[in-house]
């Protein structure tokens, strides 16, 4: 949680209402996909978010030393989501249909990602 203060405390007061931050991580449907199994979960992201795999591939989402906790939830219920989890490995096995499958850390809003089956 320390983290988190911190991070608030340097958001400027001055400010204008207007956020720019929003903006710079996102990306999340667009783009290219990165093609790759693993996925790194770290605070707050999964890296990189934009992935690209086989049909019928097994994800491994890595958690990051110190994470908090995060779970991978998708919105197609077909895909076994992992549950809350605070450290290691763990993985699910994508569709073997073609199409973006995206999930979501339902504890953390923004934390989004999607598998692209291709
Ligand atoms: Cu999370």
């Amino acid at each position: 949680m320390a983290a988190f203060l911190f991070a608030a405390v340097t958001a400027c007061g001055d400010d204008s209402p207007t956020d720019p931050g929003g903006g710079g991580g996102g990306g999340g449907g667009g783009g290219t996909p990165t093609v790759t199994t693993n996925v790194a979960v770290s605070n707050n992201q999964f890296t990189p978010e934009f992935i690209q795999v086989s049909p019928g591939a097994t994800v491994t989402w890595t958690w990051a030393t110190g994470a908090f906790t995060h779970n991978v939830t998708f919105a197609d219920a077909t895909i076994t989501d992992i549950p809350n989890q605070s450290s290691g490995a763990h993985t699910s096995t994508m569709p073997s249909a073609t199409g973006d499958y995206t999930y979501q850390c339902t504890l953390h809003s923004g934390m989004t990602g999607t598998v692209r089956v291709q």
